[in-house]
């Protein structure tokens, strides 16, 4: 699945989602460096590495049960909205 990230917002395509492994594809629509992260049950910050403007890249996890936070790890953009929750179940 694709999320689109920009200044500062994060875009999922649904937040919802039944357990399974799953490849986020993190597509940069800004005008700066961003990353995305996973954060939650069995998945400890697992992250893409940076991404310039314009390009893209992917994390894939594995998603248990609950409740996870998807996030850009880039400085404090996840404090200024680059911060979703998702939940498995
Ligand atoms: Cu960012």
């Amino acid at each position: 699945m694709t999320v689109i990230e920009t200044e500062y917002t994060l875009k999922l395509p649904r937040t919802s989602f039944t357990p399974g492994t799953y490849t986020f594809v993190s597509d940069n629509a800004g005008k700066i460096t961003h990353a995305l992260s996973v954060d939650g049950p069995g998945v400890r910050d697992a992250r893409t590495k940076d991404i310039p403007a314009g390009h893209s890249a992917t994390v894939t996890v594995t998603l248990a049960k609950g409740t996870y936070d998807v996030y850009c790890p880039v400085d404090s953009h996840r404090q200024m909205g680059m911060n979703q929750h998702i939940r498995v179940g």
